[in-house]
């Protein structure tokens, strides 16, 4: 298990994010910190830079303040899950300069050759990076050559709070938030108000793994079967597969869900904004959440190669990094930029968990090709209810 594999790392930050002192720990050497280095580079590149991003993702004027300054065009689009990206990735000629895939997706990236290698005499910034989770980004990348933190945040259970109360009745809120998605005694009750899961192998067969005690990034077919039986028992009681459950939760239609901490945050924001009387809050399950990253990356065969890094150079700046924090409610691996996130952000367990909840979460790994295709089967039967 590597549960506990990154917990000093981000409990370091954690600390530094809520004021307190502590020296994190020298993991690798990493450029030193710069208070913030220009974006523009002078390149013969045509001033293009093709974006791939997962939706409601970016601060409002990230994209338009780069363009102004650097005068390059930003084409943007999204995508809703890693698998997607992964397809694209893996056929080639994207046509996109920056991607950003969960550090889960990103070994087999970097393994398969998909990805360049950062070169980081290009990203003055690359210094405020906190040199902590850098190190334990390794694992995944070894030696930083192709990753840069865009934020991380914490697979979990996000509900609305007051229909979830009125679902449930006389039954107590469980101990452990996971059951209120994954044993059938809590789904029954709460399959009137809506249950949402999200719509992919990767993010619903690996909490299933945790909730039944197992390795959460396990290889072995058999636990992605044990997951499939157990989520076959709920299977009538589910709603909807999301692509969208920041509306479906802040709108109401769904009132539990399998989610993202950070889209949970945002859609509790949406629904106060809307006035919707919809009460949503992200949960911290007793057992842990499954933490994770997703990374700025190139594509190797990028056409402007010289304006990705620019803007991956302008994004680390502090400024810059803590605007992502404060409108989206994710956490920021940019250490420098922490000064400049809103403190009632900073203080906001669903967004930086404190050192408890962080040393109960699960930290990412990677899978085998044929343990994603094993939890795609799994997840396929699922879905069909076969
Ligand atoms: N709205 C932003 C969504 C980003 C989600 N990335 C999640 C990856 C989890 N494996």
């Amino acid at each position: 298990m590597n549960k506990h594999l990154w917990s000093f790392a981000f409990s370091a930050l954690a600390l530094v994010a809520c004021g307190k002192k502590e020296d994190a720990p020298a993991a690798v050497v990493v450029p030193t910190p710069a208070a913030s280095a220009p974006a523009a580079v002078s390149s013969a590149e045509e001033k293009v830079l093709n974006i791939y991003n997962w939706p409601d993702y970016i601060a409002k004027d990230m994209v338009a303040n780069f363009e102004k300054e650097t005068g390059i065009k930003v084409n943007y689009q999204t995508f809703e899950n890693n698998e997607a990206l992964h397809a694209k990735l893996v056929a080639g000629n994207t046509g996109y300069d920056i991607v950003v895939p969960g550090a889960v997706f990103a070994k087999p990236q970097i393994d398969g050759g998909l990805l360049l290698k950062l070169d980081k005499a290009k990203i003055g910034n690359y210094g405020n990076l906190d040199s902590a989770i850098m190190g334990k980004l390794g694992t995944i990348d070894p030696g930083n050559g192709y990753l840069v933190p865009w934020a991380w945040s914490f697979t979990t259970v996000g509900i609305n709070k007051g229909k979830v109360a009125k679902a449930l009745g006389a039954t107590p809120m469980p101990e452990n938030a996971w059951e209120l998605v994954f044993n059938p005694v809590y789904t029954a009750k709460l399959k009137s108000c809506g249950i949402a899961y999200l719509d992919s192998p990767t993010e619903v067969i690996p909490p299933a793994m945790h909730y039944l005690g197992k390795n959460a990034y396990s290889n072995d077919p058999a636990d992605h079967k044990a997951a499939g039986e157990m989520l076959a028992k709920v299977r009538p009681h589910i709603r909807m597969f999301s692509s969208t459950m920041i509306d479906d939760l802040a709108g109401g239609k769904a009132c539990v869900a399998l989610a993202w901490a950070g889209d949970i945050n945002i859609a509790r924001g949406r629904a106060i904004e809307n006035k919707s009387g919809n009460d949503v809050e992200a949960l911290l399950p007793s057992t842990g959440g499954l933490i994770f990253f997703d990374t700025l990356a190139i594509p190797k065969d990028a056409k402007h190669p010289d304006n990705a890094h620019a803007f991956i150079n302008y994004f680390l700046r502090p400024e810059v990094s803590a605007s992502l924090s404060n409108e989206l409610s994710y956490a920021t691996a940019n250490k420098a930029s922490l000064a400049q996130v809103k403190a009632e952000i900073v203080q906001d367990k669903a967004v930086f968990p404190d050192t408890a909840n962080l040393q109960k979460m699960v930290s990412p790994a990677s899978f085998s090709n044929e343990a994603r295709e094993s939890m795609s089967n799994a997840f396929t039967s699922f879905k069909k209810g076969k």
